[in-house]
């Protein structure tokens, strides 16, 4: 489901939380099991934070540059998933995991499936912030030709069910200057990395 704009009014208080999250846990370029070092940059926070090294991808509760736990997820972060995944229909959702990635002019991500989580009936609720992007979405054979959609700043995309397993990417950064973040783009994935959460 594509919240276009949901995420605009909190749009300051996301960004100056950012602020702080990644000045405990800077943005890095992580290197993939394949020995490539990704355009991307990405942290994380909250208990569970995705990495990438040599050995493979995985859910870490240690960031591996400092050796301590991950900062705590923000409040503003955790409330906006939240409403987000109910408007998809999605109740009760608590992320355990938000990934950060920052985007340059340039970036992009390969087409992947997110299946490092242990709990695929959980939705992924995913924040666009900054640069516009195209996000290519397909389905869960890797040989579909993907949709293209083009997500700008504050749009939020829920996503479950039965395309939790489909394959996505992110095009090239087209060079641009956005009114906050300059020459950017942020995208928040907020997962359920860990085991499901007790349902109240
Ligand atoms: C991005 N997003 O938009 C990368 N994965 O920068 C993802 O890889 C992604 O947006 C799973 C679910 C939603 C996503
Ligand atoms: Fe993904």
């Amino acid at each position: 489901m594509l919240l276009r704009g949901f995420a605009r009014a909190a749009d300051v208080a996301l960004l100056q939380a950012l602020e702080g999250v990644t000045a405990q846990a800077p943005l890095r370029h992580l290197v993939t099991p394949g020995g490539h070092t990704m355009s991307v940059a990405m942290s994380n926070c909250g208990p569970l934070g995705w990495v990438s090294d040599r050995n493979g991808y995985r859910y870490s509760a240690l960031d591996p540059l400092s050796g301590k736990n991950w900062p705590a997820m923000p409040a503003c972060f955790v409330g906006l998933a939240a409403q987000a995944a109910a408007q998809a229909g999605f109740k009760n959702f608590q992320p355990d995991a938000c990934l950060i990635n920052s985007y340059q002019p340039g970036a992009k991500l390969s087409v992947h499936q997110d299946k490092d989580e242990k709990d695929f009936s959980a939705p992924i609720v995913s924040v666009s912030l900054g640069l516009p992007a195209v996000f290519l979405f397909g389905s869960a054979s890797r040989g579909d030709k993907p949709q293209r959609y083009r997500l700008t700043h504050g749009d939020v995309v829920g996503w479950g069910g039965p395309s939790r397993l489909a394959f996505h990417g992110v095009a090239p950064l087209a060079d641009g200057v956005h009114q906050l973040l300059g020459r950017r783009r942020i995208n928040l994935t907020f997962r359920r990395a860990g085991r499901a959460s007790a349902a109240t």
